[in-house]
């Protein structure tokens, strides 16, 4: 079976053990969130255990693929969760501005899109602020290259962001693609695919996996004329030791408050804000500005700025909603404590 470190146990969860934790309980790794509980893998192998509802309610985030737990050596139920050392975060759709988890413990964020209409310069700036918040390696993965007349191209504008991710073009079915993401599937390493619904993740998990775990063809989530598509998150050992976790399309990943994550995307545009004349330049009309000039001159594309202020914009909306949440959360627990407190006085 394999060992805690080919399952991706690191120094930074061992750090976080007692010795009473590992009296009562053994590490688990979460490959599957269901309703009724969690799949997970652990050194004795695969196993089904329960969350206990105390312990789900005092979570600030909920459990997710990849993260680590400690089960029960008395019963196959979670006594609490080992802190990641990454974890993929969107912002809720709706209104009650809660984070969704996407996938915990993760090395390196494959951003998958096509050499088709899905590929959008604006939507990957979106999924990079996401993973360089995460301080997650982000990929670009752009596939459908075998049905592309000049898959090159995509490839020059997903390099002209200008971030450090790297850019690969590939078929999804092709086996040599394996090789083609070889560096980032080393034992013991943990990655992630995210993308727009029909873009090829899971054939690139098939693929990967060499067998065809993960349904595939599907263009819409919801399609109800019995198209097969990925409607869960799961976790894939690989042979090479890896593992991968293949998540649904989303139509759009809303962005939480990824502020950081934002200045390592949009780093050229604040190289040239810090030599526009004035330190509180907005880059709207005003003079000696360094970010207007360089679009003047052809060396920024206009949509860069556009796109850094929308997400800008996005992010401040998200950490605003979150911490009015949070106190919502909070004084609402103020009150659910003093009329416990009440009822337990009327009880004496
Ligand atoms: N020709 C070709 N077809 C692909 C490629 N990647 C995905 N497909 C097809 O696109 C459809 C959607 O793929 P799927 O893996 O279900 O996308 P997902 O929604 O991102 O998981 C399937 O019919 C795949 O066979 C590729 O690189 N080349
Ligand atoms: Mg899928
Ligand atoms: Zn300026």
């Amino acid at each position: 079976m394999a060992s805690l470190s080919h399952l991706g146990w690191r120094s930074f969860h061992s750090q976080q053990l007692t010795l009473e934790d590992l009296e009562t309980a053994y590490p688990a790794r979460v490959s599957g969130v269901h309703r009724s509980g969690l799949a997970v893998v652990s050194e004795q192998g695969t196993s089904s255990v329960t969350v206990p509802p105390r312990l789900l309610e005092s979570l600030e985030l909920p459990i997710t693929v990849g993260d680590w737990v400690l089960i029960e050596h008395a019963a196959p139920r979670v006594q609490r969760v080992i802190a990641p050392y990454s974890v993929i975060k969107r912002h809720a759709a709706g209104t009650d501005h809660r984070l969704q988890t996407i996938a915990a413990n993760l090395d390196t964020l494959f951003v998958v899109t096509s050499c088709n209409d899905d590929f959008n310069p604006s939507r990957l700036e979106r999924y990079l602020a996401v993973a360089f918040e995460a301080q997650v390696e982000p990929v670009i993965v752009i596939t459908k290259a075998d049905q592309c007349d000049n898959p090159a191209s995509f490839i020059n504008e997903a390099n002209a962001l200008g971030t450090t991710a790297a850019v690969i073009a590939v078929n999804a079915m092709d086996i040599t693609t394996a090789a083609a993401l070889e560096q980032w599937l080393q034992p013991g390493q943990t990655v992630a695919f995210v993308g727009s619904s029909g873009v090829g993740k899971s054939t690139l998990v098939n693929t990967l996996t060499g067998n065809t775990q993960q349904a595939t063809g599907g263009i819409r989530e919801d399609d109800s004329k019995g198209r097969h598509t990925t409607t869960s998150r799961e976790m894939f050992a690989l042979h090479g030791g890896a593992w991968v976790i293949d998540t649904p399309g989303m139509r759009e990943l809303k962005i939480g408050a990824v502020e950081a994550g934002l200045r390592t995307v949009f780093d050229n545009i604040e190289t040239l804000a810090a030599q526009c004349r004035f330190r509180d330049c907005k880059h709207e009309s005003e003079a000696g500005c360094a970010v207007l000039a360089a679009i003047a001159a052809g060396q920024l594309d206009p949509r860069r700025l556009a796109s850094y202020r929308k997400l800008q914009r996005e992010a401040a909306l998200a950490e605003m909603s979150t911490r009015e949440r949070r106190a919502r959360d909070r004084s609402f627990g103020r009150m659910a404590s003093s009329a416990m407190k009440v009822k337990e006085k009327n009880k004496r």
